[in-house]
This record gives structure tokens, sequence and C-alpha cells, in this order.
């Protein structure tokens, strides 16, 4: 039986007269991982601190890689931190080149889970979003966002897709 009670910051939970777990440790124990970063020879670094500093706040645990990154970087560090998502971002307009493959090479390493996402201006020029969309949904893209994408609903997309692609309890020790 589990007894709660309060101190002055946290609240606290006693199990069984061994452990105490502080729930904010708990919930950083269950954050759900992603790895962001710019794919290619994209240097464009703003929109990737933003959409860090937004995802953090939403209560993930942001690893970001930076810009100018290959596909087998993502996955290396989607493997190193056990991520439970890969967030692309591509500004340049060489979305089409750079981010074509990804999905087969996360198959390839064994990465057969993991939610893709990739965002920005991802072509040259002005297209219909709807094109663009199913050009990468085809690559294997989860989701397909533009630039003007709002972070918040990105963030509750995310909690809804990693909770459907790996069962909860697989977070239970994560
Ligand atoms: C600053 C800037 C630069 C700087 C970058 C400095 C730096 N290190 O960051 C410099 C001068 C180096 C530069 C260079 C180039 N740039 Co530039 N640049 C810009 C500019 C003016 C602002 C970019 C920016 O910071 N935006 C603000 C951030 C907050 O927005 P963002 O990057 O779009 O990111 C948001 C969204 O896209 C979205 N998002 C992004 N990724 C993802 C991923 C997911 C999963 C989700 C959900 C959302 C999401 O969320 C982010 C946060 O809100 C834009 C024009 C513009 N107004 O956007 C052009 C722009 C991006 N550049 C452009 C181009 C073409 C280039 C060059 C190729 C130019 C050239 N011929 O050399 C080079 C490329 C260099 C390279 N190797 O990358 C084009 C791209 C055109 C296209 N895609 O069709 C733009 C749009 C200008 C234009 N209208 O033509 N650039």
């Amino acid at each position: 039986m589990n007894v709660g009670f309060q101190t002055t910051r946290d609240t606290y939970i006693l199990f069984s007269g061994k452990e105490r777990i502080n729930e904010k440790g708990q919930e950083k124990m269950n954050a759900k991982t992603v790895v962001l970063g710019v794919i290619g020879s994209d240097c464009h670094a703003v929109g990737n601190k933003i959409i860090e500093h937004a995802l953090a706040r939403e209560g993930f645990n942001v690893i970001n890689i930076g810009v100018m990154v290959s596909q087998d970087e993502f996955i290396d560090a989607a493997i190193e931190t056990g991520a439970n998502a890969i967030l692309v971002s591509s500004i340049y307009g060489h979305g089409e080149i750079d981010c074509d493959g990804l999905r087969g090479r996360c198959l390839e390493r064994g990465l057969d889970r993991v939610v893709l996402y990739v965002g920005g201006n991802l072509v040259i020029g002005k297209r219909d979003f709807a094109d663009v969309e199913s050009v990468f949904l085809d690559m294997g893209y989860d989701r397909v966002f533009p630039a003007t994408a709002d972070l918040g609903q990105v963030a509750n997309l995310l909690r809804y897709d990693i909770a459907s692609r790996f069962h909860q309890h697989d977070f239970a020790c994560a």
C-alpha cells in the first residue's frame, strides 16, 4: 500500500516503508526521448533551438544534435539514447533529397518502431502543402509539418504517436 505525504516542496510516495520516490524524478524517468536535428548540409539553427526549448517545456527529454546532421547521425543518436522519436528539420529547400531513405535506414539498423516526423521549408519555392505532405508520407515519415506548425500541437501528436507505437509497459522502467 502506498502512503502519500506532503513536504513543503514536493509530494513523496512511501513504498512499503522502503523507498521514497520523488514524483518529479518519476516524471523524468517516464519522459519520452526525442532526437532533434537539421538534416543534410543545412545550417539554419534558429528553429532547431526553438523546437528544443518548446519540447523540453512540454516534458520531453530532447537530444538536440544540431545542424548539418547526416541520416546515420540521427540514427546513432536514437540508438544511443533509446529514443522514441526522431524529429528532422529541413529549412534550405533540399528536403526531398536529404530526407529520402531515412525510414529504410532506421529499419536496417533495428529502429523499427521509432516515430519519424519531418518539418520546415521542405521543398524549394511555393508548392501546395498537401502535395509536399504526400511526398514525405510516401518516404515513410509518420507526420509532415509546414514551417508554421504549432509546436504545442506537435507535442500533443508526439505523445499520442509514441503511446500508440510503444506500449505503456515499455516506459515503466525506461
Ligand atoms: C537566417 C537565414 C539564413 C542564415 C542562417 C543562419 C543560421 N545559422 O541559422 C544564413 C544566412 C546562413 C542562410 C543561408 C542560406 N539560406 Co537561409 N534563411 C534565413 C531566414 C532569413 C531565417 C531563418 C530562420 O531563422 N527562421 C526563424 C525560425 C524560427 O524558423 P524556421 O527555421 O522556419 O523553423 C521553424 C519551422 O520551420 C518549424 N520547423 C522546422 N523544422 C521542423 C521540424 C518539425 C518536425 C516540426 C514539427 C517543425 C519544424 O519550427 C521551427 C520553429 O518555429 C530564412 C527566411 C525566413 N524568413 O524564414 C531564410 C531561408 C530559410 N534561407 C533560404 C535559403 C535558400 C538559404 C541558402 C540556400 C541561400 C544560399 N543560396 O546560399 C543558404 C543555405 C545555407 C545552408 N547550408 O544551410 C530559403 C529557403 C528556401 C526554401 N526552403 O525553399 C529561405 C526560406 C529564404 C527564402 N525565402 O528564400 N539563411
